[in-house]
């Protein structure tokens, strides 16, 4: 499921769409919609190293941005695309690379940039939406103090831009044996001002029985080295002195999931002592304590708790926001994640049942909430066999859970990857699927506005048969007249999102007619020989359909029919979902399938 591989532009156009605000339509080598879309993003997620390179990237053109530090792994950023989308969040505005961070260039411009393998640890690099390179002094702008040798951090993070600061909760864990103390912290930028200070106050508030906090480890074993790592998606670190750092993944098994110190033996408030829960153990609850146990998606807004007596949030805190969630699931590996949400597998410990957690992080979809409320309300609104369920929705200060029906057999993309093309029998079976709920949605008024592969989830039935379940509504929205706002990806949008003449609920058509395409025949309709977006807007907008020989050449008359009427440019002609699910290429194979099933 893809969570960060979407755009959002609002055209200004004075329009009904939820954003106000410009942002960016982020195109990508991996959304260029040539034939190696697929195998761009399979030999990526090959080949891309998991230890972080610390590089540098400045804005083309600009003298004045001293350039922002990331950390980039394949850990953090899932594809080259969703490091582009995080670019364009942080550097792009409406004055800056208004078009979003399309191109990467190396710092003398010699060479694009085309995947993160090709990033060189402590090199600096230039952000450019589709303009040519522009040369400017770059590092003299700020002396790159941070590359691998540099003495201390402070100057790396002094003169940077803290834009990535957000006010967050972290909770740090003293390393070592148990009982281990915890605190929480409030990073904002009242009190994180560099690396070394945060770790100062660490040091004053945790105390290590070693002497100082000489570093940071997220619980996975990553080192946080950077004022900007405290604000990435993990929010529990462990604290180490000069010792060696053990890390004994086991130690959190039970917690470290949902991110909840539940085996903190000790925790300290400023200004009190130590007053801890002593357990190493989870606490066993019993089912819905603290927690709706229903299956029914709970009606209205979602449920805040709001901090009790201690938790103020500007102090450290004993109280373990998440405590009551952890009781009730233990949460498992991560099956998904983007920019600021990452999906896990979690059970609920009373029933062993199931699910997929989504954990969305707010410190970094500010300025997006409107997308993430939008997204929890039609999530509540649907219920549907061709859709994610919701199952329930509970929030900290800083993070917003969204419990979902879990699907086990991976996505449209990468079942897509494996297995290049479909039989007609496949391939119509799915688009009944799809079909049938974008019709659901249709009748309710809500459009989707990002299907594609990624955001098909595949059922795999113990008869070998397979159905697709759409999930991500991070783009749903109400349709009460024309939208005006850029979105999706590339190579599903419609013709009239990117024409901003207004559109509606059949975009959602046109995109499945381009899945329906890349079904049958493994590449895309409308496609940029030279992974250009003009060129592949331009395809778009014009319409034209091909059908290839000899990758066309054995696919029916009816399957080619159907996409056409799928894929007209103009909307009036264009199939709504029931005429999709009326047609003899979908039915016959439908009932086929459910013949199969009897
Ligand atoms: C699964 C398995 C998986 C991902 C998901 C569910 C995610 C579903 C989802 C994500 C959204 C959303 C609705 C559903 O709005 O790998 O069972 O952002």
């Amino acid at each position: 499921m893809s969570l960060s591989k979407t755009l959002e532009l609002d055209a200004g156009g004075g329009g009904s769409g939820p954003s106000s605000r410009g942002s960016s339509l982020v195109p990508s080598p991996a959304h260029s919609a040539n034939c190696s879309y697929y195998r761009t993003r399979t030999l990526q997620a090959l080949t891309s190293e998991k230890k972080a390179k610390k590089v540098r990237f400045y804005r083309n053109g600009d003298r004045y941005f001293k350039g922002l530090v990331y950390a980039v792994s394949s850990d953090r950023f899932r594809s080259y695309d969703a490091l582009l989308m995080e670019l364009t969040r942080s550097l792009a505005d409406n004055l800056h690379l208004p078009q979003g961070v399309r191109t990467i260039y190396t710092i003398d411009g010699s060479k694009k940039i085309t995947s993160m393998d090709e990033l060189v640890e402590g090199e600096c690099y230039v952000c450019a939406s589709n303009e040519p390179y522009r040369k400017v002094e770059y590092t003299k702008i700020s002396v790159p103090s941070w590359k691998p040798g540099a003495s201390r951090p402070e100057v790396r993070e002094g003169r940077e831009s803290k834009d990535y600061i957000k006010p967050k909760l972290v909770t740090v864990i003293r390393s070592g044996v148990k009982p281990r103390k915890a605190v929480r912290i409030l990073l904002n930028k009242k009190t994180a001002h560099s690396f070394d200070q945060v770790l100062a106050d660490i040091t004053e508030a945790i105390k290590l029985d070693s002497g100082a906090v000489k570093r940071l480890y997220t619980l996975d074993g990553k080192q946080l080295t950077c004022l900007q790592d405290f604000f990435g998606d993990d929010d529990v670190f462990m604290a180490c002195g000069p010792e060696k750092f053990r890390y004994a993944q086991d130690d959190f098994v039970l917690t470290h999931s949902t991110k909840t110190p539940t085996f903190v033996n000790e925790c300290r408030t400023k200004g009190s002592r130590s007053a801890a829960p002593s357990k190493t153990t989870t606490p066993k609850t019993p089912s819905g304590s603290g927690f709706s146990a229903s299956r029914t998606p709970p009606k209205g807004p979602a449920r805040t708790k709001s901090p009790g007596p201690g938790e103020n949030q500007s102090e450290i805190s004993l109280t373990n926001h998440t405590a009551p969630f952890s009781r009730k699931y233990q949460v498992g590996k991560v099956i998904g994640d983007g920019n600021f949400a990452v999906v896990k597998e979690c059970v609920e410990r009373s029933t062993g049942q199931e699910y997929a957690l989504k954990i969305i992080d707010k410190a970094r979809c500010c300025g997006k909430e409107h997308l993430i409320e939008n997204e929890v309300a039609v999530l509540r609104r649907v219920r549907h066999p061709s859709i994610i369920q919701l199952i329930e929705v509970d929030e900290t200060p800083s993070q917003l859970f969204l419990v979902m029906e879990l699907v086990k057999g991976g996505d449209l993309f990468d079942a897509i990857t494996s297995s290049t093309k479909y039989s007609e029998r496949d391939a119509s079976a799915m688009v009944f699927n799809l079909a049938g709920a974008i019709k659901y949605l249709h009748r309710m008024n809500i459009v989707h506005r990002d299907i594609k592969p990624e955001n098909l989830l595949v059922c795999e039935y113990p008869d070998g048969t397979k159905s697709l379940k759409l999930g991500d509504f991070g783009l749903a929205t109400v349709v009460e007249g024309p939208l005006y706002t850029v979105c999706g990806t590339p190579t599903y949008v419609a013709p009239e999102i990117i024409a901003e003449t207004g559109y509606g609920l059949k975009v959602d058509i046109w995109a499945a007619g381009v899945i329906t395409y890349i079904l049958l025949c493994g590449f895309p309709p409308f496609r940029s020989e030279n992974n250009v977006q003009e060129e592949l807007f331009d395809q778009i907008l014009r319409g034209k359909l091909e059908f290839p020989s000899p990758d066309w050449d054995a696919i029916s008359l009816p399957a080619k029919m159907l996409i056409s009427q799928m894929l007209q440019v103009n909307v009036d002609t264009r199939f709504t979902a029931e005429e999709v699910l009326s047609h003899p290429w979908v039915t016959v194979r439908a009932h086929t399938r459910q013949l199969q099933l009897l």
